[in-house]
């Protein structure tokens, strides 16, 4: 293990560059997975390393159309495990979500090790092994759903999504809320809920709107749902991003 001092000024992105790597090491998360985490540690770096006002918004927006859904489903790749497993099964309990791996890199032995790694984190249920639907339009292996997960759900979190994907499940017409750093992403600009944060803060963040909004009355949550614009929510990102912080 490293030590890594919590004085140290970059501490948090030191922690989330090891959890990655821990990822690598014991199969959950693929070796583009690093790739892909340099990504998103630039943009984070050009917004501050924080939840801008935006995303705060996004993220409340998001947990009203979790808590109206019928089913909703949580979507894990091998980043998002590595990096916020618990978060992801509080998030999921607190909004009554499914959680269903999808994998990019699909093998049967990295599934398996994800659903573990999941049920270890207190996760109780894991679809995404059974594999029995397909989303059209998509020629990889993210077109692998569950049929009584991804396949059925009506709302879809899916963090770190890649464009494709993105896209067909919007074809399917389910409500898709997208957490990526990069506001330019083709998932986040198709996103009904871009959520332009790290994962790690954005998971947590959405949570504890959902428990905020726990009793409240639909009318309300569909109001919050229906002042949200995802347009304007990407727009502030890129100003954030140009101006160090909103
Ligand atoms: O585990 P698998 O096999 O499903 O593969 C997953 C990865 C992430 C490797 C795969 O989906 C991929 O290659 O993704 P991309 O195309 O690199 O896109 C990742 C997006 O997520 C980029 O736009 C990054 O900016 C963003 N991103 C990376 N790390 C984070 C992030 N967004 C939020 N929080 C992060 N920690």
């Amino acid at each position: 293990d490293i030590e890594i001092p919590e004085s140290h000024p970059r501490y948090e992105s030191l922690l989330t560059r090891h959890r990655i790597e821990v990822g690598v090491e014991k199969g959950i998360t693929s070796r583009q997975g690093l790739i892909a985490q340099g990504r998103g540690e630039a943009f984070d770096y050009l917004l501050g390393e924080q939840t801008i006002p935006s995303a705060d918004e996004a993220a409340r927006a998001a947990a009203a159309h979790l808590l109206l859904a019928d089913h909703p489903v949580v979507s894990v790749n091998g980043n998002v495990a590595a990096l916020c497993p618990e978060e992801i099964v509080e998030l999921a309990e607190a909004t009554d979500a499914d959680i269903e791996v999808n994998l990019f890199n699909r093998t049967d032995e990295r599934m398996q090790t994800i659903v573990d790694h999941l049920r270890e984190h207190g996760a109780d249920e894991v679809k995404g092994l059974t594999a029995d639907g397909r989303i059209p339009g998509i020629d990889h292996e993210r077109a692998k759903v569950d049929a009584d997960g991804i396949g059925s759900a009506d709302v879809v979190v899916v963090p770190l999504e890649d464009g494709d994907r993105a896209a067909a499940l919007g074809e399917m017409e389910k409500i898709e809320i997208v957490v990526d750093l990069n506001p330019m992403s083709r998932s986040a600009r198709v996103a009904t809920v871009p959520i332009v944060d790290n994962i790690v803060r954005a998971v947590p963040n959405v949570t504890g709107h959902a428990r905020d909004l726990q009793g409240a009355a639909r009318d309300e949550l569909e109001t919050i749902v229906a002042d949200f614009d995802a347009d304007e929510a990407l727009e502030a990102a890129e100003r954030a991003i140009r101006t160090g912080g909103e």
